[in-house]
């Protein structure tokens, strides 16, 4: 049984980045959280067609959230000397920065978004634009063979139909083959109160408890899982055909961290929805403050994750004059949905502002370091996560 727990409210699709001309044909959808008492899955209420999110206009390039290439590369580096795999196949593979790390004969992209199959193709890497499904995998396997690793980053909670999305992996696993991916954790959401990373692109936000659920059921396990840093805590799960080799002790320490944190509860859901009103109230009130008393507030990282805040708390022009990003797609655009203009970085100066929100917070460093003269002059970051807070 699904219970709803959390209403983000009215939102636009949180990567359609648009123009002025757009502004009264801009699609929104009803915005809410449940959980799933059967599997513990949490998902959003509502689907968006994947269709009107994944399309030739998307503009999210990993490569430009530049940290990343070198969690790819290093991702990448560890696969090959851990697993040595003949062949691989990357699900979402976006623009190719784990992708190119692999022999280009033996490895294969699947990319619905045509403006991104388009680069991998143009790097030499057979690419299927399409999305990922039972029938494409069995295609893949007329045409290429099996595959012994099958990897994807930031993708495989984008999909609808979980069941058919691990079932067309098993098909296409090799007997020993491996399947990891990697998406944002349940736990650190929750932890964190980083409830931005639940939108349109994200349907399921995964915890341990609920993919081990669901994997089994369509005849794979895990049999590892990796905690890492990036995109405020994600996990890297490890998977195998159910009846292959061992399962090791970090699948259970992570079953058992999150049983104890409460993610099998309802309550715990409960109280992380009270914190996210608070959240909200306590943000919109610093930045009205902020305002009231003359001060100029700009943001950095026009993110999905900003449109979800933007969109639930009400900050418009009104409070965020402008926001910088260093993706040319999004660049000279305006923000979904509260329409805030998106810039490049070098067409302000930063030191005509006070404040900047970090609509890119899970690059804080990264960006407090590159940003070191705004902070000489005086200048002062904002962000909610883990609390609304103010800092230098
Ligand atoms: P970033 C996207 O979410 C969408 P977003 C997607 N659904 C997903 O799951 C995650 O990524 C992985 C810019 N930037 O990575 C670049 C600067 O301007 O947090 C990006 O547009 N200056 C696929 O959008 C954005 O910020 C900088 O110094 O929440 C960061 O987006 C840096 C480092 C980035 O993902």
């Amino acid at each position: 049984m699904k219970k709803e727990f959390l209403d983000l409210g009215r939102q636009p699709i949180a990567n359609a980045f648009l123009n002025k001309e757009d502004f009264d044909d801009e699609f929104f959808f009803d915005l809410k959280a449940c959980w799933d008492t059967d599997t513990s899955l949490v998902s959003i209420k509502n689907f968006v067609e994947p269709e009107e999110i994944f399309n030739e206009n998307y503009p999210y390039n990993t490569s430009n959230s530049f940290p990343m290439i070198n969690h790819f590369k290093q991702a990448a580096k560890m696969l090959t000397k851990k697993f040595q795999p003949k062949n691989v196949l990357e699900i979402g593979s976006n623009s190719g920065p784990f992708i190119e790390n692999f022999n280009k004969g033996n490895s294969i992209c699947v990319e619905p978004c045509g403006n991104f199959a388009k680069i991998t193709e143009d790097m030499g890497y057979k690419t299927y634009s399409e999305f990922w499904t039972t029938e494409l995998a069995k295609e893949i396997i007329d045409r290429d063979g099996y595959m012994d690793l099958i990897y994807s980053a930031n993708c495989i909670c984008h999909i609808h139909d979980l069941d058919d999305t691990f079932k067309a992996v098993r098909e296409l696993l090799s007997p020993s083959g491996i399947f990891v991916f990697e998406d944002p954790s349940l736990l650190r959401i929750l932890e964190r109160g980083s409830y931005d990373q639940i939108y349109d692109e994200h349907p399921h936000i995964f915890s341990v408890t609920a993919l081990d659920n669901l994997l089994r059921r369509n005849g794979l396990k895990i049999f590892n899982v990796d905690s890492l840093s990036v995109h405020g805590g994600s996990n890297r799960i490890y998977a195998s055909h159910i009846d292959n080799g061992l399962v090791g002790d970090s699948v259970r320490q992570n079953i058992n961290e999150e049983m104890v944190f409460g993610l099998d509860n309802f309550q715990t859901y409960e109280i992380f929805a009270d914190r996210v009103k608070k959240s909200k109230d306590t943000l919109v009130r610093s930045l009205s403050n902020l305002r009231r008393n003359g001060k100029k507030i700009m943001s950095i990282g026009a993110t999905a994750k900003s449109t979800t805040v933007f969109n639930y708390c009400g900050i418009g022009t009104d409070l965020i004059d402008v926001i910088t990003d260093t993706t040319k797609d999004k660049q000279g655009m305006y923000s979904p949905g509260v329409h805030i203009p998106v810039v490049p970085r070098d067409s302000i100066n930063l030191n005509d502002y006070d404040y900047a929100y970090l609509g890119a917070w899970n690059f804080k460093e990264v960006i407090a370091d590159k940003e070191r003269e705004f902070v000489q002059n005086g200048g002062k970051f904002i962000t909610h996560v883990p609390e609304v807070m103010v800092f230098s």
